[in-house]
């Protein structure tokens, strides 16, 4: 199979890059571990054995101290647990690095399912397609208890929690299906919250994006653009416009800059920081500026507030594209006496019944 040494009957099949070298590093220690239990637990029964009470042995030059023994045995696995972490951190590293260019796709973990939003707006729930050989970053969050997503065949695996954006990265090598599980115990149908990673060829991948992925009747705006209809709706171009003013500070070129706060701190503007300021905007405030900006938590779905970070990253300094209207697919304006969830149910036309009856707002 070409697949390295330790592909057992008892593991799942290895489907990304990482899987080979994980389950060499994997088989490693469980080789060591079973080779001191050997040696150590038969080298006890032996000498209990031999030197049992009343057995006659020659006792005389009973040896106390040996220290070139002492120094092998505790140089040895000295070395042996050395080694195992500079090539167990290697491998951490490698996997825990995020591609630069992969395919990113939006993760919300929710009692009990996977909800998945490409970025060209398509949505899944509880089925993630992927091509084949393309590095793959999933950008995770909870809205509700803490998840983790567990792709055995992958040898993925990492936490998914609320109020906090976390990754996962992962190349499949093998076209297929895999398994999508929950990780932690989150509740009482935590055990369903399964799903299929379906892993397409170019080709199957082409005709997915063309049909499969919109078989809805509307197409669905995508991230960018649902992201800008709610930035209509919710009229942030009112105080955030392209320079800095007296109502808020520009949000053009937000992402990756230093922002000083008005506590003297300084924080590198990132999904996290851009998330707290829309939902709970008054935890920290920006250097020069009251508190003025109004708590939209509650207020937006978890998807809606990645979807306005995605359109933020979009902003350009020339003001009038603000308060364009922008928006191609969507009339803006006829939502305006809507609720929330109506507009996420209008805007986000992906049709998953399931999906929008459970959705709740990010808190
Ligand atoms: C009433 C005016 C007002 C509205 C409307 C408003 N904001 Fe703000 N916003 C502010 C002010 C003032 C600040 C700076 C103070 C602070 O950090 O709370 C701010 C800060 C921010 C920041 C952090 C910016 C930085 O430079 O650190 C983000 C991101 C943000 N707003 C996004 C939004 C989004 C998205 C909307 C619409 C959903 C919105 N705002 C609507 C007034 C507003
Ligand atoms: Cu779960």
């Amino acid at each position: 199979m070409g697949w390295g040494p330790f592909q057992f009957q008892f593991m799942p099949d290895q489907a990304s890059e990482h899987a080979a070298r994980y389950d060499l590093l994997f088989g490693t220690i469980t080789l060591l571990t079973l080779i001191f239990t050997v040696v150590v637990s038969t080298m006890v029964i032996f000498f209990a054995y031999r030197y049992k009470r009343g057995t006659k042995r020659d006792r005389r030059n009973i040896v106390t101290h040996n220290t070139a023994m002492e120094l092998v045995w505790m140089g040895v696995p000295l070395v042996l647990a050395l080694g195992i972490f500079a090539w167990s951190a290697k491998n951490f590293i490698d996997v825990r690095t995020m591609p630069k260019d992969g395919l990113e796709i939006f993760v919300i973990g929710k009692q009990w399912m996977w909800h998945f939003q490409h970025p060209d707006g398509t949505r899944e729930n509880n089925e993630l397609h992927v091509p084949v050989g393309r590095p793959v970053k999933l950008t995770m969050i909870s809205q509700d208890v803490i998840h983790a997503m567990y792709l055995p065949e992958m040898r993925a695996q990492y936490h998914v929690v609320p109020g906090r954006y976390t990754e996962l990265q992962f190349t499949p090598t093998k076209p297929g299906k895999y398994k999508i599980l929950c990780g932690m115990h989150c509740g009482t149908q935590h055990s369903e919250m399964v799903g299929q990673l379906i892993v397409l060829n170019d080709r199957e991948w082409a005709q997915w994006l063309e049909k499969d992925g919109n078989r809805f009747k509307d197409t669905p705006l995508n991230m960018v653009e649902a992201g800008a209809q709610i930035w209509q709706d919710k009229a942030c171009f009112n105080c955030h416009t392209g320079v800095d003013n007296p109502r808020a500070p520009t949000l053009v070129g937000l992402m990756g800059k230093t922002r000083k706060m008005s506590d003297g701190s300084s924080v590198v503007a990132d999904r996290d920081y851009v998330r707290e300021s829309i939902v709970m905007p008054h935890n920290r405030t920006t250097a020069g500026y009251k508190q003025t900006m109004p708590i939209y938590g509650g207020h937006l779905t978890e998807i809606q507030v990645l979807q306005l970070a995605e359109y933020i990253k979009t902003l350009t300094a020339s003001t009038g594209e603000y308060q364009r209207t922008d928006v191609k697919r969507n009339e803006v304006g006829s939502n305006a006496n809507k609720s929330n969830v109506d507009i996420a149910n209008t805007s986000e036309s992906a049709g998953n019944a399931q999906f929008r009856s459970s959705e709740v707002p990010a808190r």
